[in-house]
Protein backbone atom coordinates (compact mmCIF):
# COMPACT_ATOMS: atom_id res chain seq x y z
CA UNK A 1 0.00 0.00 0.00
CA UNK A 2 1.44 3.81 -1.11
CA UNK A 3 2.45 5.25 2.01
CA UNK A 4 -0.01 8.02 1.53
CA UNK A 5 -2.38 5.59 1.76
CA UNK A 6 -1.01 3.79 4.82
CA UNK A 7 -1.10 6.86 7.42
CA UNK A 8 -4.41 8.31 5.49
CA UNK A 9 -6.80 9.73 8.36
CA UNK A 10 -10.39 10.95 7.43
CA UNK A 11 -11.52 13.95 8.38
CA UNK A 12 -12.93 14.30 12.12
CA UNK A 13 -14.72 17.46 12.02
CA UNK A 14 -16.31 16.95 8.90
CA UNK A 15 -17.40 13.84 9.30
CA UNK A 16 -18.84 15.02 13.16
CA UNK A 17 -19.98 18.09 11.02
CA UNK A 18 -21.84 15.66 8.84
CA UNK A 19 -23.89 13.50 11.25
CA UNK A 20 -24.85 16.40 13.37
CA UNK A 21 -25.93 18.33 10.36
CA UNK A 22 -28.12 15.27 9.45
CA UNK A 23 -29.69 15.39 12.75
CA UNK A 24 -31.69 17.72 11.81
CA UNK A 25 -33.79 16.02 9.71
CA UNK A 26 -36.22 14.53 12.13
CA UNK A 27 -34.36 16.26 15.44
CA UNK A 28 -36.76 15.74 18.76
CA UNK A 29 -36.93 18.00 21.57
CA UNK A 30 -35.05 15.61 23.93
CA UNK A 31 -31.97 15.84 21.49
CA UNK A 32 -32.54 12.35 19.52
CA UNK A 33 -34.20 11.91 15.89
CA UNK A 34 -37.76 10.80 14.89
CA UNK A 35 -37.01 9.79 11.32
CA UNK A 36 -39.36 6.57 10.12
CA UNK A 37 -38.52 5.18 7.16
CA UNK A 38 -39.88 6.40 3.99
CA UNK A 39 -41.52 9.23 5.95
CA UNK A 40 -40.81 12.79 5.12
CA UNK A 41 -37.83 13.24 7.74
CA UNK A 42 -36.77 10.23 5.86
CA UNK A 43 -36.89 11.76 2.44
CA UNK A 44 -34.98 14.60 3.45
CA UNK A 45 -32.10 13.06 4.60
CA UNK A 46 -31.94 10.91 1.77
CA UNK A 47 -32.23 14.25 -0.37
CA UNK A 48 -29.18 15.69 1.45
CA UNK A 49 -27.49 12.12 1.37
CA UNK A 50 -27.76 11.90 -2.59
CA UNK A 51 -26.70 15.25 -2.86
CA UNK A 52 -23.38 14.31 -1.03
CA UNK A 53 -22.62 11.62 -2.64
CA UNK A 54 -23.27 13.00 -5.94
CA UNK A 55 -20.54 15.94 -4.35
CA UNK A 56 -18.21 13.63 -4.01
CA UNK A 57 -18.38 12.56 -7.63
CA UNK A 58 -20.52 9.12 -6.81
CA UNK A 59 -22.74 7.61 -9.31
CA UNK A 60 -25.66 7.22 -7.57
CA UNK A 61 -29.21 4.84 -8.41
CA UNK A 62 -31.81 3.91 -6.60
CA UNK A 63 -33.28 0.76 -6.61
CA UNK A 64 -37.06 -0.71 -6.38
CA UNK A 65 -36.86 -0.39 -2.51
CA UNK A 66 -35.54 2.85 -2.29
CA UNK A 67 -32.09 1.78 -0.99
CA UNK A 68 -29.23 4.08 -2.32
CA UNK A 69 -26.30 3.00 -4.20
CA UNK A 70 -23.14 5.07 -4.59
CA UNK A 71 -20.69 4.04 -6.76
CA UNK A 72 -16.84 4.96 -6.73
CA UNK A 73 -15.04 3.69 -9.49
CA UNK A 74 -11.88 1.93 -9.43
CA UNK A 75 -8.69 1.60 -11.83
CA UNK A 76 -10.40 -2.76 -12.39
CA UNK A 77 -13.95 -2.28 -12.74
CA UNK A 78 -14.01 -5.58 -13.66
CA UNK A 79 -13.50 -6.41 -9.52
CA UNK A 80 -16.99 -6.35 -7.66
CA UNK A 81 -17.17 -3.44 -5.95
CA UNK A 82 -16.49 -3.21 -1.78
CA UNK A 83 -19.74 -2.67 -0.16
CA UNK A 84 -19.87 -0.63 2.75
CA UNK A 85 -22.60 1.66 4.69
CA UNK A 86 -25.23 1.31 6.61
CA UNK A 87 -29.36 2.72 7.10
CA UNK A 88 -30.39 6.38 7.94
CA UNK A 89 -33.88 5.62 8.96
CA UNK A 90 -34.17 5.66 12.82
CA UNK A 91 -36.56 4.35 15.75
CA UNK A 92 -39.39 6.62 16.61
CA UNK A 93 -37.08 7.51 19.55
CA UNK A 94 -33.75 7.13 17.72
CA UNK A 95 -30.58 8.53 18.38
CA UNK A 96 -28.40 10.45 15.93
CA UNK A 97 -25.67 7.62 15.66
CA UNK A 98 -27.94 4.02 15.10
CA UNK A 99 -27.44 3.59 11.41
CA UNK A 100 -26.14 7.29 10.58
CA UNK A 101 -23.00 6.63 11.78
CA UNK A 102 -22.40 3.53 9.37
CA UNK A 103 -23.76 5.37 6.11
CA UNK A 104 -21.94 8.97 6.86
CA UNK A 105 -18.71 7.21 7.61
CA UNK A 106 -19.24 5.63 4.31
CA UNK A 107 -19.37 8.65 2.85
CA UNK A 108 -16.43 10.59 4.29
CA UNK A 109 -14.00 7.58 3.58
CA UNK A 110 -15.29 8.59 -0.09
CA UNK A 111 -14.51 11.72 0.67
CA UNK A 112 -10.70 11.11 2.11
CA UNK A 113 -9.81 9.36 -0.66
CA UNK A 114 -10.78 11.87 -2.59
CA UNK A 115 -8.85 14.47 -1.00
CA UNK A 116 -6.09 12.10 -0.91
CA UNK A 117 -6.26 11.50 -4.80
CA UNK A 118 -6.44 7.59 -3.81
CA UNK A 119 -7.42 5.49 -6.30
CA UNK A 120 -8.57 1.79 -5.47
CA UNK A 121 -8.36 -1.47 -7.10
CA UNK A 122 -11.65 -2.36 -7.06
CA UNK A 123 -14.59 0.26 -6.94
CA UNK A 124 -16.47 0.77 -4.30
CA UNK A 125 -19.74 1.48 -3.23
CA UNK A 126 -21.68 3.06 -0.72
CA UNK A 127 -25.32 2.02 0.50
CA UNK A 128 -27.59 3.76 2.51
CA UNK A 129 -30.11 0.59 2.86
CA UNK A 130 -34.22 1.17 3.43
CA UNK A 131 -35.90 0.27 6.10
CA UNK A 132 -33.41 -1.17 8.81
CA UNK A 133 -35.01 -0.30 12.07
CA UNK A 134 -38.33 -2.68 10.89
CA UNK A 135 -40.59 -0.26 13.23
CA UNK A 136 -42.98 1.04 10.52
CA UNK A 137 -42.60 -1.96 8.50
CA UNK A 138 -41.92 -5.52 9.63
CA UNK A 139 -39.49 -6.85 8.73
CA UNK A 140 -35.99 -4.86 10.00
CA UNK A 141 -33.59 -5.09 8.06
CA UNK A 142 -36.12 -5.19 5.03
CA UNK A 143 -34.47 -4.13 1.98
CA UNK A 144 -31.06 -6.17 2.86
CA UNK A 145 -33.21 -9.17 3.46
CA UNK A 146 -35.08 -8.98 -0.53
CA UNK A 147 -31.32 -8.09 -1.52
CA UNK A 148 -30.09 -11.30 -0.25
CA UNK A 149 -33.24 -13.00 -1.76
CA UNK A 150 -35.18 -13.56 1.98
CA UNK A 151 -37.90 -11.46 -0.21
CA UNK A 152 -39.64 -10.45 -3.28
CA UNK A 153 -39.67 -7.20 -3.73
CA UNK A 154 -43.48 -7.56 -4.59
CA UNK A 155 -44.06 -9.22 -1.06
CA UNK A 156 -41.88 -6.10 0.22
CA UNK A 157 -44.07 -3.22 -1.49
CA UNK A 158 -46.76 -4.88 -0.14
CA UNK A 159 -45.61 -4.43 3.41
CA UNK A 160 -48.52 -2.35 5.40
CA UNK A 161 -47.75 -0.07 8.47
CA UNK A 162 -50.24 0.57 10.71
CA UNK A 163 -51.90 2.73 8.72
CA UNK A 164 -52.65 0.59 6.72
CA UNK A 165 -50.17 2.36 3.80
CA UNK A 166 -48.01 0.20 2.08
CA UNK A 167 -44.29 0.23 1.55
CA UNK A 168 -44.73 0.31 -2.05
CA UNK A 169 -46.93 3.53 -1.65
CA UNK A 170 -44.90 5.01 1.14
CA UNK A 171 -42.42 5.13 -1.76
CA UNK A 172 -43.99 6.81 -3.90
CA UNK A 173 -44.99 9.52 -1.38
CA UNK A 174 -41.48 10.89 -1.38
CA UNK A 175 -40.19 10.12 -4.37
CA UNK A 176 -38.05 7.09 -3.47
CA UNK A 177 -39.36 3.96 -5.48
CA UNK A 178 -36.19 3.37 -7.57
CA UNK A 179 -35.50 2.48 -11.25
CA UNK A 180 -33.62 -0.39 -10.69
CA UNK A 181 -34.16 -3.70 -9.85
CA UNK A 182 -33.12 -4.78 -6.20
CA UNK A 183 -29.88 -6.67 -6.73
CA UNK A 184 -28.83 -4.53 -9.85
CA UNK A 185 -25.58 -3.88 -8.06
CA UNK A 186 -23.29 -6.38 -7.04
CA UNK A 187 -21.21 -6.22 -4.73
CA UNK A 188 -18.14 -8.36 -3.80
CA UNK A 189 -18.28 -7.93 -0.05
CA UNK A 190 -19.96 -5.62 2.22
CA UNK A 191 -18.71 -3.90 5.96
CA UNK A 192 -20.66 -2.06 8.26
CA UNK A 193 -19.70 0.41 10.68
CA UNK A 194 -22.15 1.28 13.75
CA UNK A 195 -22.08 1.98 17.27
CA UNK A 196 -22.36 -1.31 19.98
CA UNK A 197 -25.43 -0.38 21.08
CA UNK A 198 -24.57 -1.91 24.27
CA UNK A 199 -22.05 -1.54 27.18
CA UNK A 200 -18.95 -3.60 26.38
CA UNK A 201 -16.43 -2.01 24.75
CA UNK A 202 -17.57 1.69 27.21
CA UNK A 203 -17.02 -0.83 30.26
CA UNK A 204 -13.69 -2.05 29.53
CA UNK A 205 -12.34 0.93 27.65
CA UNK A 206 -12.16 -0.14 24.34
CA UNK A 207 -12.12 2.09 20.66
CA UNK A 208 -13.12 -1.24 18.59
CA UNK A 209 -15.45 -3.76 18.30
CA UNK A 210 -14.28 -6.26 15.79
CA UNK A 211 -17.83 -8.48 15.43
CA UNK A 212 -17.45 -11.66 14.83
CA UNK A 213 -21.24 -12.65 14.82
CA UNK A 214 -24.71 -11.72 15.27
CA UNK A 215 -27.58 -12.68 17.66
CA UNK A 216 -30.44 -14.53 15.48
CA UNK A 217 -34.06 -12.52 15.71
CA UNK A 218 -37.52 -14.42 16.26
CA UNK A 219 -40.46 -12.51 15.53
CA UNK A 220 -43.94 -12.66 16.40
CA UNK A 221 -47.54 -11.04 15.34
CA UNK A 222 -49.45 -11.68 18.34
CA UNK A 223 -53.50 -11.48 18.74
CA UNK A 224 -55.57 -12.40 22.47
CA UNK A 225 -59.19 -12.66 21.90
CA UNK A 226 -60.91 -12.53 25.67
CA UNK A 227 -64.00 -11.00 25.86
CA UNK A 228 -65.53 -7.83 26.84
CA UNK A 229 -67.65 -6.89 29.63
CA UNK A 230 -68.56 -4.75 32.04
CA UNK A 231 -65.66 -3.28 34.52
CA UNK A 232 -68.01 -3.10 37.46
CA UNK A 233 -70.40 -6.28 36.86
CA UNK A 234 -68.28 -8.37 36.02
CA UNK A 235 -67.45 -10.56 38.91
CA UNK A 236 -63.62 -11.32 39.09
CA UNK A 237 -63.92 -15.18 38.26
CA UNK A 238 -65.75 -14.17 35.15
CA UNK A 239 -63.42 -12.61 33.34
CA UNK A 240 -61.57 -13.31 30.40
CA UNK A 241 -59.21 -10.72 30.42
CA UNK A 242 -57.05 -9.86 27.52
CA UNK A 243 -54.72 -7.34 29.44
CA UNK A 244 -54.14 -9.44 32.51
CA UNK A 245 -53.70 -12.44 30.33
CA UNK A 246 -50.77 -10.04 28.42
CA UNK A 247 -49.43 -8.66 31.53
CA UNK A 248 -48.90 -12.89 32.61
CA UNK A 249 -47.39 -13.42 29.04
CA UNK A 250 -44.87 -10.70 29.55
CA UNK A 251 -43.72 -12.11 32.51
CA UNK A 252 -43.38 -15.84 31.43
CA UNK A 253 -41.85 -14.47 28.58
CA UNK A 254 -39.30 -12.83 31.03
CA UNK A 255 -38.85 -15.37 33.13
CA UNK A 256 -38.28 -17.96 30.20
CA UNK A 257 -35.50 -15.78 28.49
CA UNK A 258 -33.56 -15.09 32.46
CA UNK A 259 -34.10 -18.77 32.54
CA UNK A 260 -32.24 -19.38 29.10
CA UNK A 261 -29.87 -16.49 29.55
CA UNK A 262 -27.27 -14.90 29.70
CA UNK A 263 -27.17 -15.74 25.74
CA UNK A 264 -31.36 -15.25 25.37
CA UNK A 265 -33.95 -11.84 25.25
CA UNK A 266 -37.38 -11.46 24.94
CA UNK A 267 -39.21 -8.38 24.78
CA UNK A 268 -43.01 -7.36 24.18
CA UNK A 269 -42.65 -3.50 22.56
CA UNK A 270 -45.72 -3.11 21.22
CA UNK A 271 -49.22 -3.95 22.57
CA UNK A 272 -52.91 -2.06 21.02
CA UNK A 273 -55.31 -2.51 22.85
CA UNK A 274 -59.38 -2.32 20.41
CA UNK A 275 -61.48 0.36 21.53
CA UNK A 276 -59.68 0.89 24.88
CA UNK A 277 -62.04 2.55 27.34
CA UNK A 278 -61.77 2.84 31.12
CA UNK A 279 -64.87 0.77 32.05
CA UNK A 280 -64.45 -1.96 29.77
CA UNK A 281 -62.49 -5.63 30.38
CA UNK A 282 -60.16 -5.18 27.58
CA UNK A 283 -61.49 -8.13 25.13
CA UNK A 284 -58.97 -8.04 21.99
CA UNK A 285 -55.33 -6.95 21.95
CA UNK A 286 -52.56 -7.20 19.03
CA UNK A 287 -49.38 -7.54 20.44
CA UNK A 288 -45.32 -8.36 19.08
CA UNK A 289 -42.62 -9.91 20.44
CA UNK A 290 -38.86 -10.65 19.61
CA UNK A 291 -36.59 -12.82 21.12
CA UNK A 292 -33.08 -13.10 20.36
CA UNK A 293 -30.24 -15.38 21.15
CA UNK A 294 -26.66 -15.95 19.50
CA UNK A 295 -27.24 -19.57 19.80
CA UNK A 296 -29.68 -21.42 17.23
CA UNK A 297 -30.53 -24.13 19.77
CA UNK A 298 -31.25 -21.58 22.76
CA UNK A 299 -34.11 -20.06 19.86
CA UNK A 300 -35.24 -23.08 19.12
CA UNK A 301 -36.07 -23.20 23.06
CA UNK A 302 -37.39 -19.42 23.25
CA UNK A 303 -40.23 -20.53 20.63
CA UNK A 304 -41.07 -23.75 22.49
CA UNK A 305 -40.87 -22.70 26.00
CA UNK A 306 -42.81 -19.50 25.01
CA UNK A 307 -45.16 -21.53 23.07
CA UNK A 308 -45.67 -23.65 25.87
CA UNK A 309 -46.25 -21.15 28.41
CA UNK A 310 -49.05 -19.34 26.24
CA UNK A 311 -50.99 -22.10 25.77
CA UNK A 312 -51.35 -22.89 29.53
CA UNK A 313 -52.15 -19.24 29.80
CA UNK A 314 -54.64 -18.67 27.07
CA UNK A 315 -56.44 -22.38 28.68
CA UNK A 316 -56.30 -21.22 32.42
CA UNK A 317 -57.99 -17.69 31.52
CA UNK A 318 -60.35 -19.50 28.87
CA UNK A 319 -59.13 -16.54 26.07
CA UNK A 320 -57.61 -17.44 22.41
CA UNK A 321 -54.16 -16.43 21.84
CA UNK A 322 -52.63 -16.65 18.57
CA UNK A 323 -49.04 -16.21 17.62
CA UNK A 324 -47.38 -16.16 14.15
CA UNK A 325 -43.82 -16.49 13.78
CA UNK A 326 -43.47 -13.65 11.16
CA UNK A 327 -39.66 -13.32 10.74
CA UNK A 328 -36.87 -16.12 11.68
CA UNK A 329 -33.17 -15.14 11.30
CA UNK A 330 -30.50 -17.12 11.75
CA UNK A 331 -27.37 -16.30 14.08
CA UNK A 332 -24.74 -14.79 11.93
CA UNK A 333 -20.91 -15.55 12.05
CA UNK A 334 -18.72 -13.11 9.90
CA UNK A 335 -16.50 -13.59 7.10
CA UNK A 336 -13.25 -15.25 9.45
CA UNK A 337 -11.09 -12.77 6.61
CA UNK A 338 -13.10 -10.10 6.59
CA UNK A 339 -12.67 -9.74 10.30
CA UNK A 340 -9.00 -10.18 10.31
CA UNK A 341 -8.59 -7.26 8.22
CA UNK A 342 -10.76 -5.14 10.41
CA UNK A 343 -8.59 -6.68 13.39
CA UNK A 344 -5.67 -5.56 11.63
CA UNK A 345 -6.46 -2.28 10.40
CA UNK A 346 -7.45 -1.40 14.30
CA UNK A 347 -4.01 -2.48 15.47
CA UNK A 348 -1.94 -0.85 12.70
CA UNK A 349 -3.78 2.53 13.84
CA UNK A 350 -3.05 1.80 17.72
CA UNK A 351 -6.91 1.22 18.46
CA UNK A 352 -7.60 -0.91 21.21
CA UNK A 353 -10.33 -3.98 20.38
CA UNK A 354 -11.90 -6.55 21.19
CA UNK A 355 -14.05 -9.51 19.40
CA UNK A 356 -17.55 -9.12 20.30
CA UNK A 357 -20.87 -10.54 19.44
CA UNK A 358 -23.69 -7.94 17.93
CA UNK A 359 -27.18 -8.17 19.84
CA UNK A 360 -28.79 -5.83 17.77
CA UNK A 361 -29.55 -7.11 13.92
CA UNK A 362 -27.76 -5.46 11.38
CA UNK A 363 -27.88 -5.34 7.24
CA UNK A 364 -24.58 -6.70 7.44
CA UNK A 365 -26.15 -9.74 8.75
CA UNK A 366 -27.98 -10.38 5.77
CA UNK A 367 -25.41 -9.67 3.02
CA UNK A 368 -23.48 -11.97 5.30
CA UNK A 369 -25.50 -14.84 3.61
CA UNK A 370 -24.24 -14.27 0.11
CA UNK A 371 -21.42 -12.44 0.06
CA UNK A 372 -18.44 -11.97 2.75
CA UNK A 373 -19.39 -9.43 5.89
CA UNK A 374 -17.78 -7.83 8.72
CA UNK A 375 -18.99 -5.03 11.05
CA UNK A 376 -16.90 -2.70 12.86
CA UNK A 377 -18.32 -1.37 16.10
CA UNK A 378 -17.63 1.50 18.57
CA UNK A 379 -18.58 2.31 22.17
CA UNK A 380 -21.49 4.18 22.68
CA UNK A 381 -22.46 6.19 25.99
CA UNK A 382 -23.58 3.72 28.79
CA UNK A 383 -24.14 1.33 25.78
CA UNK A 384 -27.84 3.19 25.51
CA UNK A 385 -29.31 3.03 21.84
CA UNK A 386 -33.10 2.95 20.42
CA UNK A 387 -33.21 5.79 22.65
CA UNK A 388 -33.08 9.77 22.53
CA UNK A 389 -30.30 9.52 25.10
CA UNK A 390 -28.07 7.59 22.49
CA UNK A 391 -24.79 8.86 22.29
CA UNK A 392 -21.25 8.88 20.99
CA UNK A 393 -18.04 10.29 20.90
CA UNK A 394 -16.02 12.89 18.54
CA UNK A 395 -12.43 10.38 18.79
CA UNK A 396 -14.98 7.36 18.42
CA UNK A 397 -16.52 7.74 15.81
CA UNK A 398 -13.24 8.96 14.12
CA UNK A 399 -11.52 5.90 15.07
CA UNK A 400 -14.42 3.87 13.92
CA UNK A 401 -14.50 5.41 10.72
CA UNK A 402 -10.28 5.06 10.01
CA UNK A 403 -10.58 1.57 10.84
CA UNK A 404 -13.19 0.96 7.94
CA UNK A 405 -11.50 3.13 5.61
CA UNK A 406 -8.03 0.99 6.26
CA UNK A 407 -10.34 -2.33 5.84
CA UNK A 408 -11.67 -1.04 2.80
CA UNK A 409 -7.94 -0.14 1.62
CA UNK A 410 -7.26 -3.84 2.54
CA UNK A 411 -10.13 -5.55 0.72
CA UNK A 412 -9.82 -2.81 -2.55
CA UNK A 413 -6.25 -2.88 -3.12
CA UNK A 414 -4.71 0.60 -3.61
CA UNK A 415 -4.02 1.27 -7.24
CA UNK A 416 -2.16 4.76 -6.47
O1 LIG B 1 -33.80 -4.71 15.69
C1 LIG B 1 -32.60 -4.51 15.49
O2 LIG B 1 -31.75 -5.23 15.98
C2 LIG B 1 -32.16 -3.35 14.63
O3 LIG B 1 -31.85 -2.27 15.48
N1 LIG B 1 -33.15 -2.96 13.68
MN1 LIG C 1 -28.83 0.17 13.20
MN1 LIG D 1 -31.59 0.33 15.34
Amino acid sequence: MSRAATNLQIDSARLWGSIHETAQFGATAKGGVRRLTLSSEDKQVRDWFRQACEDAGLEVHTDALGSQFGLRKGRDMSKPPVGIGSHLDTQPTGGKYDGILGTLGALEVIRTLNDAGVETEAPICVVNWTNEEGSRFAPAMMASAAYVGDFTTDDILSRKDAEGTTVGQALDSIGYRGDKPVGFQKLGCFVELHIEQGPILEAEGKTIGVVDSGQGVLWYDGKISGFESHAGSTPMPLRRDALATLSEIVLAMESIAKKLGPNAVGTIGEAVIANPSRNVIPGEIAFTMDCRSADGAIMDALDRDLRAAIAEIAARRKVEVKIDLVWRKPPTHFDPKLISAVENAAKTLGYSSRRITSGAGHDACNLNTIMPAAMVFVPCKDGISHNELEDATQPDCTAGTNVLMHTVLAIAGVAS
